[in-house]
């Protein structure tokens, strides 16, 4: 059984997981709307992903025998300037659900939860693999300047992800 505070932290996460998924399913629809069918499918790959870890907080609550609480998912923003500037806010949000996740192990470990601290390990690691692809990503985008065929080239990239 987990503190209430905590309960409350991990529920709000999976809201922060659900909007995740929602933030990359509105970028998958936006490149779609701009025929970059390879970043539509990038992007729909990650809100899919996001989805997997709102349902890992689900699972590990009622694991431990706590309870499950859905809010309100936010509305996300629609489009953007560019593909670049997308990716750089995917990239901004990686960085909030990192801080977001290093305060949940805080919490756990001032409570001395070791069960919670070990299951978001994972998440730790996670997040270190989600801000480096995405940087990788705007580093990419950064060479290819204002060259449209090697921007192309990167939409066919970034679609060949499963
Ligand atoms: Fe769930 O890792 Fe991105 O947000």
């Amino acid at each position: 059984m987990l503190s209430a505070k905590m309960e409350k932290a991990l529920n709000d996460q999976i809201n922060a997981e659900f909007y995740s998924s929602y933030l990359y399913l509105a970028m998958s629809a936006y490149f779609q709307s701009i025929n970059f069918t390879g970043f539509a499918t990038w992007m729909q790959v990650q809100s899919t992903e996001e989805y997997g870890h709102a349902m890992k907080i689900y699972n590990y609550l009622i694991e431990v025998n706590s309870r499950v609480k859905l809010e309100l998912i936010e509305k996300p923003q629609e489009s953007w300037k560019s593909p670049l500037e997308a990716f750089q806010e995917a990239y901004k949000h990686e960085l909030y659900i990192t801080d977001r996740i290093n305060k949940l192990v805080n919490q756990a470990i001032a409570e001395q939860d070791h069960a919670t601290n070990i299951f978001l390990q994972w998440f730790v690691k996670e997040q270190v693999e989600e801000v480096s692809t995405v940087n990788q990503i705007i580093e990419k985008f950064k060479l290819i300047g204002e060259n449209k065929s090697a921007l192309y080239m990167l939409d066919r990239e970034l679609g060949q992800r499963k």
